[in-house]
């Protein structure tokens, strides 16, 4: 094996779901799809049903304490996880409203593990027992509440591949995208030049690298302040980049048609 091959390890994905079928068209598009042709990685889906004992492949059962609605049995998952388990390098990860936020850098610490299972829960919830008994990872992937763990899995999954090394043809461009940097991306424009009466910014069609870069790295800034001022707070900028900031905040709000709403009609937060 070459060096370079060296660095080209297969990464192993088993994920536990009452609901398979839900994995079928997302990890069968597109990169996705790639990764695991190019066999970069290998992504399992496993029927939680398969590690039930009884005849009828009951998973959920009543609270204890009462209450409405189902929970997740402890014993299939456990039974699960014992099975795929690899030792020590085995990560379990456990998807709920009640994790920790996942974010663009738990997705890169993430993508280095070299076998990881994700465990999607139904009903109302799981036994308090399979996050604590299995030192699963707990992870949220925002603040609402969905039916399943299934597209958080799919989430996780997607921000994870994406930044293997091999994965995306062009290997800068997971790196430079603006997570990484703390800031949200520069507006980007394509052919025509003029479409429905908006025009391209005329600085793109100069030729003027050094001013481009500039433009860019100002409504980078602009954007951020104006939708993100929290990615804001917490960015490293350079002097330049105060510099554009403070013109930013010379030049005041963006007129109110120049973009989607983010007035009373339409708001982050309720
Ligand atoms: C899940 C549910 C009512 C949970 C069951 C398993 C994750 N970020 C994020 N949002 N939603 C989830 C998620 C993950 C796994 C499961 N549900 C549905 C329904 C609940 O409390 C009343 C809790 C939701």
């Amino acid at each position: 094996m070459s060096l370079r091959e060296a660095k080209k390890a297969l990464k192993r994905f088993d994920v536990l779901t009452l609901f398979p079928g839900m994995f079928q068209g997302p990890l069968q598009e597109s990169i996705l799809r790639r990764a695991q042709e190019s066999g970069l990685v290998e992504i399992r889906v496993h029927d939680l049903r398969s590690w039930t004992s009884d005849r009828h492949h009951v998973a959920d059962d009543q609270p204890y304490g009462g209450g409405a609605g189902m929970v997740l049995k402890p014993e299939p998952a456990f039974e699960a996880v014992d099975d795929l388990r690899q030792g020590q390098s085995t990560k379990v990860i456990v998807l709920s409203p009640q994790g920790i936020p996942f974010s663009q850098g738990m997705a890169a610490r993430l993508a280095e593990e070299d076998h990881l299972i994700l465990l999607c829960g139904r009903y109302e919830g799981f036994d308090d027992r399979i996050p604590r008994g299995l030192q699963a990872l707990e992870l949220s992937i925002g603040d609402y509440v969905l039916t399943g763990g299934e597209v958080p899995a799919l989430v996780v999954l997607d921000a994870m591949i994406r930044l293997i090394p091999g994965v995306l043809g062009d290997s800068t461009s997971s790196q430079t995208d603006s997570f990484a940097a703390g800031l949200l991306e520069y507006p980007q424009y394509t052919r025509p030049p003029v479409y429905r009466g908006m025009a391209v910014p005329p600085i793109l069609l100069s030729g003027d690298h050094k001013a481009i870069a500039r433009w860019r790295r100002k409504e980078a800034i602009r954007r951020t302040l104006e939708r993100r001022p929290d990615l804001l707070a917490r960015a490293a900028l350079s002097g330049s980049d105060r510099e554009l900031l403070a013109e930013v905040e010379e030049e005041g709000a963006a007129p109110p048609e120049a973009g989607p709403a983010r007035d009373g009609k339409l708001t982050t937060e309720q």
